[in-house]
């Protein structure tokens, strides 16, 4: 620091002086310092929360794909005809050796089982015990938390767009870190041919 005039009489006072600037110096240090450290800490915090938020989205698509390939996999194996495949109340089981309830309406918890029907998005996947009427979906059902997939929402779809083909929308919800819900939309087309893989 410079002083006006450098003699031994104004000294004292020039120490002061220093001292002050030393201490606004260091005030000003700190705060831009602070302010820095404030600026990185939000920074890490909003790459924390990028990586989580693309994390969910990643998971809620791998949701959407499994179901369309479990459908299609349904198909594929004849574990139900073509004309089963619809949500409950629209399932035509006439002649079937195995009677489908069909795929549950509106959003519903992602379980880890398919249940005893052995079909995933149906009213027992969560239901551990169908309850004292003997019949899963109705309301005296006892539910297993265990077996839910937490934080996701799922929507299965099938529409009826001819005799031979059916149109397959999986919708899948998800919570964000940031408190925001998320939703992932996969259309797929399922017709009657089942397809051979070798
Ligand atoms: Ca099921």
């Amino acid at each position: 620091m410079s002083n006006k005039s450098g003699q031994n009489g104004v000294k004292n006072y020039s120490r002061k002086n220093e001292s002050g600037f030393s201490m606004i110096e260091a005030i000003i240090a700190i705060f831009i310092l602070t302010t820095g450290l404030i600026g990185t800490a939000a920074a890490v915090t909003y790459a924390l929360e990028f990586s989580a938020i693309s994390r969910n989205v990643t998971k809620a698509k791998l949701v959407v794909v499994a179901s369309i390939e479990e459908i299609e996999s349904l198909r594929n194996s004849r574990r139900l005809e073509f004309k089963q495949f619809a949500n409950t109340g629209n399932v035509n089981n006439e002649g079937s050796p195995n009677q489908f309830l069909g795929f549950s309406n509106g959003f519903k918890d992602v379980s880890n089982t398919p249940g005893t029907d052995g079909v995933n998005g149906t009213a027992d996947d969560t239901a551990s015990n169908p309850g004292a009427d003997g019949v899963f979906g109705t309301a005296d059902d006892v539910f297993d938390r265990g077996r839910i997939r937490e934080g996701y929402k799922r929507q299965i779809e099938i529409i009826d767009l001819s005799g031979s083909l059916k149109k397959v929308v999986i919708k899948v919800r998800y919570m964000n870190v940031n408190g925001k819900l998320g939703e992932i939309v996969g259309v797929s087309y399922l017709n009657d041919e089942t397809r051979t893989t070798l």
